[in-house]
């Protein structure tokens, strides 16, 4: 039901003195409204996001909205505090990309907003559905620039960031736009969306049952949408062809949560795949099908690739150069049309959403479908082998003290034994070995760095898995990336959620090495404090802290946390000489990147 101010204005005759002016003019022209029970902006922006239920809000409080989360909370909405809007930003980012259902971040005005933004964008690239709304101060002072608390053109600093922005100015209309921003944020390519709520339109008042009427339910938010029959027959065709075919699985795949059809269609042709890093654990990494060992080599060899839910950039080379060897033909299923031929040419784009055009692709594959040839599937094999092999000799190693894979094999091999763990990875080092060595068996369990590449997405990330999944979070991370959000150890530790985080501490960004090239006294620009205790931190609130520098104190220290549900810190100490520059991007540094 509707909530509405529990209170009737008073009758004509015993209304206070200093009446609003709405409030006497409403009387005047509708006396007949004067004692119908009102409901505000507040009450109408709880209830619109309730009505489509919507019933978490990742956020931080202040003015304007201080009250809006007072009462959500009180209409037995969830409002998680955080301690700065970016990590509340993208809690609210992977709580949408788990669901299919914008994640909901609430920011104060102009620099609450703006912390908030590097979420909205990073969620916009990344394809993640959510809905950022500010509160913002009165546009008559914005526009005329005249200096408000907290001023700023919100709306049109949001605007290159997100897939939409709008903003409310009447209390009538508030249903409309959070009907919008939903809509915005889950059809077609999900992405941010800005809705920018000034702190008039909160007070403003209207009759209660109007406000109620004037609420929409989304119906059918994510539309399906069918490929066209022709296109399904080109991909088909172009299939048929390849003597060497490659399916590459990218977290659209996993986002579309068409998990039984993807794995059919794989099944069902033979065809090797591999897994984008948050599209791994849709079909476990252990399948036998997987080329995730054979990367470099399927990448290159591959005549015909068919590209489901992931982009050709950077993190693809681009779909060019030398990663992808010798002439490719590209089938590419995605739900946004401009997509295609963005980097390469594309010869059969499949345009729909991934489960109905999966189910398409699977329809036509009948029983004389050609099986990849037993040279293909064998050399992968063969290349598979050898690699898993040396890798095994790597981590078969015991360092002092640990290096990144003898830490990982530890994390490996507890995270093998509870596959509904969700897991969180950042760093250089710790992200680029963590991806290779850490297998995945379940899907959408994996979270990081993402389409950017953009360190601070971790306690954000981890907050917003626990508190969507309700499962345990292990969240493995560089000490660089971890300090971006580390503070957050606060907001797990007040709402006790399992989440174990793993600081690769090895003194510094990348490594704890590097020196100051003039001599002088400061340290090196990568280098941090050495030997810090970051799991001193989380005791600091209340959560256990350890101190791990074998791989056998990680291993104990790791299925203690887990089995205690508890917010928890390992501080895995790394050999400081351990990393690269980078981690594998070293080729993106200017320096490297002019010589090639
Ligand atoms: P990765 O980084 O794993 O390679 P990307 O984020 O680059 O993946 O690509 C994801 C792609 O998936 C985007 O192009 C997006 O438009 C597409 N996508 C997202 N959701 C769906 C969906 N439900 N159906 C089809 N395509 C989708
Ligand atoms: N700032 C932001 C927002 N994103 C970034 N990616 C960077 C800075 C640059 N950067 C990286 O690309 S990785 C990284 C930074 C600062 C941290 C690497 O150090 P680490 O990890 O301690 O987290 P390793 O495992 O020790 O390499």
């Amino acid at each position: 039901m509707a909530s509405v101010l529990t209170q009737a204005p008073p009758a004509a005759d015993d209304a206070p003195k200093a009446k609003s002016r709405e409030a006497a003019i409403t009387s005047v022209l509708h006396p007949q409204e004067s004692a119908a029970p009102l409901t505000d902006g507040f009450h109408l922006v709880i209830d619109a996001l309730k009505l489509n239920d919507l019933n978490t809000i990742f956020g931080l409080v202040g003015i304007p909205i201080t009250d809006l989360a007072r009462l959500a909370q009180g209409e037995g909405m969830r409002f998680i505090g955080f301690r700065h809007e970016q990590h509340a930003g993208n809690a609210a980012a992977i709580a949408g990309y788990m669901t299919q259902k914008p994640g909901i971040c609430m920011t104060v005005s102009a620099p609450g907003f703006l912390n908030g933004l590097t979420a909205l964008a990073n969620a916009t690239t990344n394809c993640f559905p959510m809905i950022l709304i500010s509160g913002s101060s009165e546009r008559e002072i914005v526009d005329l620039q005249q200096g408000d608390y907290e001023e700023m053109d919100q709306l049109n600093a949001a605007k290159p960031y997100a897939k939409a922005a709008y903003r409310v100015l009447h209390a009538e209309d508030i249903g409309i736009g959070v009907a919008r921003a939903i809509r915005a944020a889950v059809s077609g390519r999900p992405g941010g969306v800005y809705l920018d709520l000034p702190a008039k339109l909160l007070a403003q008042t209207m009759d209660a049952a109007r406000g109620k009427q004037s609420l929409v339910k989304v119906v059918d938010a994510v539309p399906r949408q069918i490929p066209a029959a022709d296109s399904v027959r080109r991909a088909l065709d172009l299939l048929k062809s390849a003597k060497r075919p490659l399916i590459l699985l990218g977290k659209g795949a996993a986002y579309a949560q068409a998990d039984a059809e993807i794995r059919a269609l794989v099944e069902k042709t033979g065809i090797p795949y591999l897994p984008m890093s948050m599209a791994k654990g849709l079909l476990p990494d252990t399948h036998e099908q997987s080329a995730g060992a054979a990367r470099s080599f399927v990448l290159a060899e591959a005549d015909v690739v068919m590209l489901i839910g992931a982009r050709l950039n950077w993190l693809l080379s681009h779909g060019k150069g030398k990663t992808w060897g010798g002439p490719k033909q590209f089938i590419q299923l995605d739900i946004a049309p401009t997509e295609i031929d963005s980097n390469v040419a594309i010869a059969a784009p499949v345009i729909g959403d991934i489960g109905s055009s999966v189910s398409a692709l699977l329809a036509g594959i009948g029983s004389g479908f050609p099986k990849p040839s037993a040279e293909w599937t064998g050399a992968i094999a063969e290349r598979k082998d050898k690699n898993l092999k040396k890798m095994a000799v790597t981590l078969a190693q015991n360092p002092s003290p640990m290096n990144f894979h003898s830490a990982l094999r530890a994390i490996r091999d507890v995270l093998k034994t509870r596959p509904d763990i969700n897991v969180v990875n950042e760093g250089a080092n710790t992200l680029d070995y963590c991806r290779s060595i850490v297998d995945m068996y379940e899907p959408r369990k994996r979270f990081d760095s993402g389409t950017w590449g953009i360190m601070g997405i971790g306690m954000g990330y981890a907050i917003g898995a626990a508190v969507v999944s309700g499962k345990p979070v292990v969240a493995i991370e560089g000490d660089s990336a971890f300090g971006f959000s580390g503070m957050e150890l606060e907001t797990i530790c007040r709402y006790e959620l399992p989440v174990c985080t793993i600081v690769f501490n090895n003194n510094g960004v990348y490594r704890g090495t590097d020196v100051n090239l003039s001599g002088g006294k400061d340290v090196a620009p990568t280098v941090f404090v050495k030997g810090a205790r970051y799991d001193k931190m989380i005791e600091a609130f209340g959560g256990i802290g350890y101190n791990a520098t074998t791989p056998e104190e990680l291993t104990k220290a790791l299925l203690e946390s887990i089995a205690s549900g508890k917010p928890s810190l390992i501080n895995a100490v790394i050999d400081e000489a351990a990393g690269t520059e980078s981690g594998r991007l070293t080729n993106l540094n200017p320096q490297s990147a002019a010589k090639k």
